[in-house]
């Protein structure tokens, strides 16, 4: 990229209808953090917006199945999701919501302004439309057979068998996703972006950018060949930016009931957002000379299944709206695989981020996740993989050289960083690639390489290690240590210099990197360009070394590989989104600690026992099937689990005032009983 200087990062609104996975930070959020942090040590002009994209069907599906509003759900994946992405040190400059009221209103107008210069066409006809619900059934509500693979749960958008992009009529033996209904046809008017005639110029423009990359012009090239058609950007649902009454007067279309499609408003929500970040800053105008001066590079960072919407669709929006600059670059990433396995939220096959933090640091993940970011094909993430980076490159390579460097200046020269002295070949030949480090990495980042420009940077630390090694302090300590001190004194160089090219991928241990060697808070030493030359004056006073990273041992990384197997069957027999129950839902139900006090089989059964528990000073019956699983006087004197508030039944005539838990494995029935002895009549929760 030319020396520009003003950049607009943006990177695709996850839905806030589920949390954040490692397949989401390789594909948009990682990388484009780390291009973010780099051109802030560059001392450039950027800001990253993001945010969280609410509309659309997933959400309402997921708010019926759970019995909540739409709102609701994207209340608490939004607060989730930020606190998410922040922990893992994603410095957003904005994390904004589409269901914000700027995001309506510049929704709004962005299509108004479409609209009254002429650029949609307003057609009639069939939808599908469910009788039962009362509802027209966009995209995910409907459900059938996918045309080209025969698939039977395709969705009413696109087939996630076959990937083939659908509308719903295409369905065969279409049905509600709600009532399971038979849909009806039923006449519905839309607006439709005519994308057939943005075709030429957006084959103009993208031939302005043989720069990008050959997986997204890939794609680009083949909706052309194609052809682009029709794409209709309203919809008849209740949740999601209204249609502006006044255009749909205009236009003599009954508004009510129809929103703007996902997809037309979501990247619109760049803009919003960028607006709301200038009014935090107190310059409410602000975001024009982002989105409206021609010397901005607008940089979409995505995952690869957004292409179109970024590359031709909000383009071509942007183009016949006329304000605003195109993207610059829209470097899309293809997906990350985990354990062999496609990533799959609705079969829970993922390492959820917030599970991740409960038990590492972010810098390992985002350093493993770097080297094997999918930027040119599918890539996979492996937790041995994960554990052999952390131990073998940060641990060994990185921590150790700082640590043994550090160790070594405090026990030989008080703390301080010795005189440099006379540099010798190889000497000289580190402060070279110390002073070259900077624009080589830099270059790597600028294109988008950012694997490699890691890597790089990595190296950097690899050869300081050897250089440590082949220099042998610990004997010219004594033979030589004049030599010596310039072997430190580099060496604390080295580690001032890696503190700021590595510091766009592991951000905290930088910090921490920074602390130890007592970095002076100045800008020339922290700026990018210039962290390559010398810049710590013999005498200055260094802090004592401090563990950066303590290995990972097996048995951790065992346990996370268990999680992935997880229950024997598949997730879905587990949690499906039809079978969630709410909170208040659960907590309806009254579990207690009980205490069998006495038990007798029933006669003439070969399961049946019969149960005297007593609750706190409440005794009771209970009727169970465990008389195969345990002898009477296995259970005398045990504290069970039962739920207290279940309508009592008789079973062979006995009473049964209540149910006691247990699990089944195999056939092999266990009753679930408490570790500690706690007291009878105590609540579960
Ligand atoms: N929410 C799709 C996704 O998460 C979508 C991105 C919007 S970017 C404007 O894959
Ligand atoms: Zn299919």
């Amino acid at each position: 990229m030319p020396s520009a200087k003003k950049f607009l990062v943006t990177s695709g609104l996850p839905y806030a209808n589920g949390p954040i996975h490692l397949g989401h930070l390789a594909g948009a959020y990682l990388p484009a953090d780390i291009f973010v942090r780099y051109h802030r040590l560059k001392g450039n002009d950027i800001i990253h917006i993001c945010g969280s994209d609410e509309h659309g069907v997933p959400i309402m599906l997921r708010a019926r199945a759970e019995n909540k509003s739409p709102q609701e759900i994207a209340d608490f994946y939004h607060e989730k999701n930020k606190a998410s992405f922040a922990a893992f040190g994603i410095s957003f400059d904005y994390y904004g919501r589409t269901s914000s009221p700027v995001h309506c209103k510049t929704s709004q107008e962005m299509f108004r302004k479409m609209a009254e210069k002429d650029v949609f066409i307003l057609k009639t006809d069939k939808q599908l439309y469910d009788p039962k619900a009362k509802l027209f059934l966009a995209d995910r509500f409907i459900i059938g057979t996918c045309p080209s693979c025969g698939y039977t749960d395709a969705y009413g958008d696109q087939c996630e068998k076959c990937g083939s992009s659908l509308s719903p009529t295409d369905l065969i033996d279409p049905r509600s996703a709600i009532t399971d209904a038979k849909p009806v046809l039923k006449e519905s008017t839309h607006w439709y972006l005519p994308l057939a005639d943005s075709q030429k110029a957006l084959e103009q423009w993208i031939d302005k950018h043989p720069e990008w990359k050959t997986n997204v012009l890939g794609q680009i090239r083949s909706w052309f060949s194609e052809g682009l058609k029709d794409r209709s950007v309203t919809r008849d649902l209740t949740w999601g930016v209204p249609v502006p009454e006044d255009v749909a007067k205009s236009q003599d279309v009954e508004a009510s009931g129809k929103v703007l499609y996902v997809w037309f408003d979501a990247p619109i929500g760049y803009i919003s957002a960028t607006k709301e970040w200038a009014r935090e800053q107190g310059d409410p105008d602000r975001w024009k000379k982002y989105w409206q001066q021609d010397d901005t590079k607008l940089i979409h960072f995505i995952g690869k299944d957004n292409i179109v919407f970024h590359c031709l669709i909000f383009p071509a929006m942007l183009m016949a709206h006329g304000d605003f600059i195109l993207p610059e670059n829209v470097p899309a990433n293809e997906f990350l695989n985990l354990e062999g396995d496609k990533l799959s939220t609705s079969r829970n096959y993922a390492v959820w981020l917030d599970d991740y933090l409960k038990i590492f640091d972010p810098d390992p993940l985002r350093y493993c996740l770097v080297n094997i970011l999918p930027e040119t094909r599918d890539t996979d993430f492996s937790w041995k993989d994960f554990q052999a980076r952390f131990n073998n490159e940060l641990a060994d390579i990185l921590g150790n050289f700082i640590n043994r460097t550090l160790t070594f200046i405090h026990k030989n020269f008080n703390g301080q960083v010795p005189d440099k002295g006379k540099l010798d070949s190889s000497d000289k030949e580190l402060k070279k690639l110390l002073s070259e480090a900077p624009q080589k990495v830099g270059h790597y980042i600028d294109n988008f390489q950012i694997r490699q420009g890691v890597r790089e940077a990595m190296d950097v630390a690899r050869f300081a290690n050897k250089y440590f090694n082949d220099k042998m302090p610990w004997k010219t300590i004594k033979s030589e240590p004049e030599i010596c001190a310039t072997t430190l004194s580099l060496c604390i160089e080295t580690i001032k210099t890696l503190s700021v090219i590595l510091e766009p991928v592991i951000p905290f241990t930088a910090e921490k990197i920074k602390k130890l060697i007592n970095l002076p808070n100045s800008k020339e030493i922290n700026e990018w360009d210039s962290s390559g030359k010398f810049s710590l004056p013999s005498g200055h006073m260094l802090n004592k070394p401090e563990i950066l990273f303590a290995k990972i041992e097996d048995d951790i990384i065992e346990k996370e590989i268990e999680k992935l197997k997880g229950p024997a069957k598949p997730a879905e027999d587990v949690q499906t989104e039809e079978n969630l129950i709410t909170f208040d839902e659960f907590s309806k139900v009254d579990l207690r600690v009980a205490e069998v006090v006495k038990a007798e089989r029933i006669p003439k059964t070969d399961k049946l026992m019969k149960i005297q528990i007593k609750i706190g000073n409440e005794n009771r019956q209970i009727v169970a099937g465990i008389a195969e699983h345990y002898e009477i006087d296995q259970i005398i004197g045990k504290r069970i689990i039962i739920v207290a508030n279940l309508e009592s039944t008789k079973i062979r005539n006995e009473i049964s005032n209540g149910m006691l838990l247990t699990a089944k494995d195999n056939g092999q029935l266990t009753l679930l009983t408490t570790i500690d002895d706690i007291e009878s009549g105590a609540k579960i929760s």
